[in-house]
């Protein structure tokens, strides 16, 4: 197993070695779907189904530890329907002090490890009035704010994709299509993705709503513009956990965001469990 690989190896010969230590630790060949549960998502994790497996990221190489409540660096094999599919339990944000490639380093070895299409979730603030928290909503496309992309530095080696990805399909309308089969009731929102920690002031979200933001959140848009990069196809599902700034009373806090998160863990679990097999 390639482990000690050093910060100077570049990162999409990093996720190529992830993906090899991924194979050879599962034994699975290859794998054609990947999740990353969000913040409180991983209260869905047993409803999405039973897993095959669950190998520590720290035994891969090239993930930082998520200092994030709720997040676990691990990644479980599952087997739905015909589909291999990895089910990561946590993300990594910017946030943590990450490099924008370390935040989509796990995103970067789901497609070197086989993956067409990547299933991004996520807890954010409903910025959309008619959004209820414990809503889950399908990402229509993405305001990246936070200043970064996982494609700066040096260009991709031979045989990766040009850098200058085009975005004008970043959140597939098949799969969405796909979930709304499932579940005609989804509505769809534009995410605003910011670097965060902190949750956004009255006038930020007045602003954000003026740009065409429904939703808000720290995460999601990098490991998107990634995917795409590599060609995967992508499906976003934000979880509303809870009115973004200004639009409530309640201070915000990250314990409310959990909460409002697991008292929805039933239905975004059999929601993802039904879209699984169908990707
Ligand atoms: I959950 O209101 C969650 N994540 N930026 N703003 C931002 N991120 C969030 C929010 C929010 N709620």
């Amino acid at each position: 197993m390639i482990s000690a690989m050093s910060d100077a190896v570049e990162p999409f010969a990093r996720a190529e070695a992830s993906a090899a230590n991924l194979r050879e630790l599962t034994g699975v060949p290859g794998f054609d779907a990947a999740v990353v549960l969000g913040s409180g998502w991983q209260a869905a994790a047993e409803a999405i189904g039973a897993h095959e497996q669950e190998i520590p990221l720290a035994d891969l190489g090239g993930f930082p530890r998520p200092t994030t409540g709720g997040h676990t660096g691990a990644v479980r094999y599952l087997a739905k329907g015909g589909l291999r599919v990895l089910l990561f339990l946590g993300r990594v944000h910017l946030y943590e002090g990450n490099s924008p490639a370390a935040v989509v380093h796990g995103v970067r070895t789901a497609v070197a490890a086989g993956c067409r299409a990547i299933v991004l979730t996520n807890a954010a603030g409903g910025i959309r009035p008619d959004y209820r928290v414990g809503q889950p909503v399908l990402v229509s496309d993405h305001l990246n704010l936070t200043g970064r992309s996982p494609l700066t530095g040096p260009p991709p080696p031979d045989g990766y994709p040009s850098r200058f990805t085009d975005l004008t399909q970043a959140y597939s309308a098949r799969l969405r299509a796909l979930a709304r089969e499932e579940d005609p009731t989804l509505a769809e929102g534009v995410y605003a993705a910011l670097p965060g920690p902190h949750y956004e002031t009255p006038a930020e979200i007045r602003m954000l709503r003026g740009l065409g933001a429904d939703l808000v959140g720290m995460s999601t848009a990098l490991e998107a513009i990634a995917a795409r990069h590599l060609g995967a196809e992508v499906l976003a599902i934000s979880l509303v956990t809870n009115p973004a700034a200004g639009l409530a009373t309640q201070p915000l806090d990250h314990g409310e965001v959990l909460a409002a998160a697991r008292s929805s863990a039933a239905r975004i679990g059999a929601l993802l469990s039904a879209i699984l097999p169908r990707l």
